[in-house]
Formats: C-alpha cells, structure tokens, sequence
C-alpha cells in the first residue's frame, strides 16, 4: 500500500479522503490557503502545507507548488477530491511525471471525456445512446449546424463542447432565432473555456437526471454500484441526491448499468467515475456525459451499497484488484442526501458569509454528516458555499424521507444562514415523496418572484415596505414560500399509501 497521500483539496472531502486514509493505516498530508489556516482538514492530517493566499489560483489550483510538496514530504500518491485540479489532465499527468501516482483516470481518459462533443462521438461509436444531435461529425461550422437543424427538429440544446453543467447552453425553437443563439452560446463558451466551439442535440424535455457510479481497476475488471437520481437542482447546482432512484428498476438498473461500464471502457477508464444519464418520461435513457472524478454525492451509493469508494479508489490507484465483483454489488434500502449551503434560501439563495459560532450535529440511527466546519470556523467568499453533507438510511426510502425530516430538525448552525428550511419544505413536499420530479421541480416549485423581478418595481418605498413584512414573514419558517398545504401531519398516511401502491 501507499504510505503517504496528499490530499490537493479542502473542506468536507479533504475530510473524507483523510479519514479513509486513517482507515488504512497510510499517512496523510494537507495542503490549505491563507483562508484554511484553521480549518478541519489541516488540524486532521498528519502534515500540512501552506499553498498561498485565499483565492484558488494562488493556493488550491498551483499544481506545481503541490507536486513540489508531495515531493519534498515523500508522499506516494496525491487525491485530487472534486473540483481544483480534479480532471485536469496536465495536472494528472504532472504528478505521473514527478513519480506520484494520481488517484483517478489516466490522462488520456479526463481528456476524452473533458471535451464533451468529443465524449459523445466516442461513446456513441462504442453502442451508447446519446440524444440525437451532430454526433461523429466532429466541431461543424455554423452553416452545417444551420443545415442540419431542421433534420434533427426542434425544440433543440446547442451545447459548449468544452462545457458540462449548462455553462453555453442555448435552448433553440426555431432555425429564425437560431443564428443569434449560435452567436451567443458561441461568445459564452469562448470567454468560460477558450474555446467556441459548439454542438446540437435534440432537447429532451421532463427529463430526470440519473448518474451511474463505475468502478474499473488496472486489470480490466469494471463494475457498475448503481445509480443516483440528482434531479432536484437548481441553475445546475444539485442540491438533494438519493440511490437507489424512485424511477429505475431491476432492468432499467442493469442496462443503465452495463453500458456506463461500456462508455468507460471505451477511453478505457481506471478507478472510480460517473455516467450522467437522462432520462426520459419512457424510460429511454442517454449519455450526458462523463464525470472522471469522485463525485459530492458518492455517500448515498456507499450506504446502499456497504462498498467505501474512497478507499476503492486508493487500493486501484496502488494496482490492486477491485475487492467487488458485479454480483457482489447488492443495493440496500435507500439513501439521501441534503447538501447544506451556506446561502440564504429566502433571499435568492445568496451566499452568506461569517463564522459558525454555534453548530449541533444529527447523529442517531442511519446519520451520516460529512463536514469541514465547526463551531469558530469562518465561512469566506472564497470558495464554494456547501459546508456539509447530510446524509441518511433507511430501509424503505419513505423511512430515509422520515429519518431525513428528523435530522434537519436537529441540525442547528449559528452565524450563517443555511439552506436546510429549503431542505425541510422539500422533505414535506408531496411530489418529493411520490418521487414525482424531474430536473424542472425546484425551479417550478420554489420560485420567489416578488422576490426575483424586483428590477420591474416602481414605487421602492412600498417595495421596501413590503419586502420587510415578507422578510420577516418568510424568516419565520420554510413552508411559507410554497405550498402550505403540503405541511399536514397526514403526509405520513399518503407515503404509506404509496409505498403499499409500489410494492
Ligand atoms: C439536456 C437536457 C435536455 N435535452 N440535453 C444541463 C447541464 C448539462 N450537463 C446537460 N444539461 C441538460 N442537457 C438534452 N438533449 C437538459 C439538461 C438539463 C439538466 C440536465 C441534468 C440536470 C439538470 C438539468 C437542468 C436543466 C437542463
């Protein structure tokens, strides 16, 4: 085995990662900002490096001041976590050039599946359904994609290859508005990632998004550990995750799961990594496209699979057979995760900075929390808002719903506001329950206009008047900005109900 691993991450799951490291017996090392100085991740390790000032450019991202430390403390092999330097391919193969192993894919597989027009031709050529579009034509020119639209009919997606997650996402409904949009998806995509160039695939529509997680070794074996619907998200960020998904079966499962462990194979894909599907209303499922990393919402598939995928990931990385065979993988009961944000819920969702002063965990039957705050710890702009993972069993997913109400009421954070009264509406909402969403439901659902257009307001001392009382009426608790006749004890009667329906 490894004897040292240097975590190039912060916060949770530079947390999860040590800990799977203090499981195994290896030594681990921290990197952190000027901003992390206190944070769990540093006081956790064994060792730990300061990188440089708070912003990501001068600390988390400086792969060669990384590479340097890992070198200069003899660590074995680096782990990347998720977002930073996770799936940059010159960072992948800078550490293979400095004699440390990467834990993650190969070089070639992050960039065949990083450029996503690229992915799809290549998956697509290896039998994977992808939505029908200008897949194997290669980057077209704005007058083939124009002679080409009618064909694939409308309404359709142009789409950034080098994009992923809806950055250069146009939706077209005419070949009229079309030029304007190519134009602007094209300008979008050129200033994000450097490079303009765009495809088009037909738009899907009431779609659920559904991820495979894969797990390949060095010997050629490959596993798929089920999937996880990530459709309650709002502007592309995933906000509740669950396995297994209300919507997929038995069979559904096994063929989702069987061409995910194709499309990896086909840029021949070492360690853990993920398939985005969608899927629709029929059960027709498509590539989306491929995460070559591990993921935020791995924990709901190691609860109803039992298999601790960080430590997969390090045992492949050090040449080791998968410990699981396909028919290993046995999913039980169900899952769910809320991702708690430091952001206000009744004000936009706007970011919310400050130090924790006070924080009370759940525990208890079936409670997983992962975090990388605690009680004194500063919560900076810096970086991303998501200070913790809340995540729950259960046997039936009507139970994990239960067991999940449960613990946000536990949760107490003091000094930032959180999303989780966005947490608790979700958990009372009957269409949650009934498993009745796809990736349209938050917005749908959880709009605030009046708190929204307010560019349209005239007359701002009513608007202010107004706003205060709403403030403070919405301050009170979640169930007032939507539905309140969802809020009934009754619920509890209706998820029974459905349950027995499902059976
Ligand atoms: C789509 C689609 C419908 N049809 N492609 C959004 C981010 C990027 N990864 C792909 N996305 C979508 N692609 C076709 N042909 C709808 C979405 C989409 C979406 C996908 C997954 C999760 C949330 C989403 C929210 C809006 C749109």
């Amino acid at each position: 085995m490894f004897k040292k691993i240097l975590v190039a991450n912060r916060g949770e799951i530079a947390v999860r990662i040590l800990r799977a490291c203090r499981e195994l017996g290896i030594d681990t090392v921290a990197v952190y900002s000027e901003a992390d100085r206190n944070a769990l991740h540093v006081r956790y390790a064994d060792e730990a490096y300061l990188l440089g000032p708070a912003p990501s450019r001068e600390s988390y991202l400086r792969a060669d001041k990384i590479i340097d430390i890992a070198r200069k403390c003899g660590a074995d092999a680096i782990h990347p976590g998720y977002g930073f330097l996770a799936e940059r391919e010159a960072f992948a193969a800078a550490c293979a050039d400095a004699g440390i192993t990467y834990i993650g894919p190969k070089p070639s597989a992050i960039a065949a599946m990083g450029d996503k027009m690229t992915a799809r031709d290549t998956v697509a050529a290896a039998g994977v359904p992808v939505v029908p579009g200008t897949e194997g034509k290669g980057a077209m020119r704005d007058e083939e994609l124009l002679a080409l639209a009618p064909k694939i009919g409308f309404p359709l997606l142009v789409k950034a290859s080098a994009g992923g997650g809806g950055k250069g996402m146009r939706e077209v409904t005419s070949l009229a508005e079309m030029p304007a949009l190519l134009a602007s998806a094209r300008r979008e995509a050129e200033s994000a990632f450097g490079d303009g160039n765009v495809y088009i695939e037909k738009l899907v529509s009431g779609a659920r998004h559904i991820e495979i997680q894969i797990l390949a070794d060095t010997h050629g074996n490959a596993i798929y550990l089920g999937e996880r619907d990530c459709s309650i998200q709002r502007r592309h960020q995933k906000l509740i995750e669950e396995a297994p998904s209300p919507f997929v079966d038995e069979e559904l499962r096994r063929k989702m799961g069987e061409v995910a462990v194709k499309a990896a194979q086909s840029v021949d894909y070492v360690n853990a990594g993920t398939i985005e599907f969608l899927v629709d209303k029929d059960s027709n499922f498509f590539f989306l496209e491929m995460n070559t990393r591990l993921q935020v919402e791995h924990p709901v598939t190691e609860l109803v699979t039992g298999i601790d995928i960080v430590a997969e990931q390090i045992r492949i990385a050090r040449g080791r057979q998968l410990s699981y065979k396909q028919q290993d993988v046995v999913l039980r009961g169900h899952a769910l995760e809320c991702r708690i944000n430091a952001e206000d819920p009744y004000n936009g969702f706007m970011p919310s900075t400050g130090t924790i002063t006070h924080s009370l965990l759940p525990t208890g039957p079936g409670v997983r929390v992962d975090t990388g705050v605690y009680p004194g710890f500063e919560i900076t702009p810096f970086y991303d808002p998501m200070i913790a993972k809340l995540i729950v069993w259960g046997e039936t997913r009507g139970q994990a719903i239960l067991r999940m109400r449960r613990a946000l009421e536990e949760y107490r954070i003091v000094g930032v506001r959180t999303n989780i009264p966005f947490h608790q509406t979700m958990m009372d909402s009957h269409r949650f329950m009934a498993g009745q969403y796809d990736t349209r439901f938050v917005e749908e659902r959880f709009s605030m206009p009046e708190l929204e257009h307010d560019q349209e307001m005239h007359y701002p001392e009513i608007a202010a008047v107004f706003a205060t009382l709403a403030a403070h009426h919405e301050a009170q608790r979640s169930a007032q900005f939507v539905m309140r006749n969802e809020r009934d004890a009754s619920n509890w009667k209706w998820v029974g109900r459905w349950e027995r329906m499902h059976r």
